[in-house]
């Protein structure tokens, strides 16, 4: 399954590179306000869906742009989460900075993850219980223990409220943090927790397909992930926080009055 799934992300990976030497030529569909969809999005989801369900014509599907299909519910024994390109807006900008997401939710758990990004041709792979890799070489979190010496990735929603609270929370962060970063793809900054390119990650507000892969890249490469209150149910709640074991305690601390 792991490998239908690396093979559907190099599909969609195809659509989306041949786009990207020419971003002009996107067509740019802003569904809310500040969240867009592009037509290579929605191609590149089609490539990995044809891909899956060729395969395994069963399985339930989740995507981003097609939505859930009919026979998704919580007893599905599986079900697909798939983001085509997580960073649309970065992509539609020529910002180098975006992925492909696809991940297997097996009755209710994540079971297998793929994490492409198609610019610097690193591929993330995790497999429940055995461990998560970057061009299968084995990853692992950082072992930064004091929140003093990392480096953290975060986001925001579009949308005043989403703003305020994510200023006051870019705050407290960046006064104990060595940097905070925010560079548009949850998806890939996940997986870079996973990799021990920076130390944790926190986001309120996102969908089940910007998190489902890097869950689990992060807990198989030895990290936690957990809501702003530390509890479980980070994947349809959409608030997470993800890092590495210390790290991830300190977060929960500073972080929590935003749960
Ligand atoms: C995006 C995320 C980004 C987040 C945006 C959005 P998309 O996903 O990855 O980090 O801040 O709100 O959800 O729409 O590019 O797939």
């Amino acid at each position: 399954m792991l490998n239908t799934a690396i093979k559907a992300a190099r599909r969609a990976a195809t659509v989306i590179n041949r786009a990207s030497f020419d971003v002009e030529r996107i067509t740019v569909t802003e569904k809310q306000h500040n969240d867009f969809v592009t037509d290579v999005d929605q191609a590149a989801e089609q490539a990995i869906v044809e891909t899956l369900l060729k395969a395994y014509p069963d399985h339930a599907i989740l995507a981003e742009e097609s939505g859930a299909s009919a026979n998704l519910n919580d007893e599905s024994e599986y079900a697909w989460i798939i983001d085509p390109i997580d960073g649309t807006t970065n992509f539609m900008h020529g910002y180098p900075n975006y992925c492909v997401s696809i991940a297997l939710q097996q009755r209710g758990i994540i079971t297998q993850a793929v994490i492409y990004d198609p610019v610097r041709n690193d591929l993330f792979t995790a497999t429940k219980g055995a461990g998560a890799f970057l061009n299968e070489k084995r990853i692992r979190v950082t072992k930064h223990d004091r929140i003093a010496n990392t480096m953290i990735g975060s986001g925001h929603q579009a949308g005043p409220r989403a703003l305020d609270e994510y200023m006051r929370m870019y705050q407290i962060m960046a006064e104990r943090c060595q940097a905070v970063r925010s560079s548009g793809s949850a998806a890939l900054e996940l997986a870079n927790v996973a990799a021990g390119r920076i130390d944790g990650y926190y986001e309120k507000g996102l969908k089940p397909w910007d998190i489902a892969a890097g869950s689990l890249l992060v807990t198989e490469a030895g990290g936690i992930c957990g809501e702003f209150n530390g509890e479980s149910s980070y994947l349809y709640k959409g608030d997470i926080i993800a890092a590495s074991p210390k790290v991830f305690g300190q977060m929960v601390t500073l972080l929590s009055p935003f749960a």
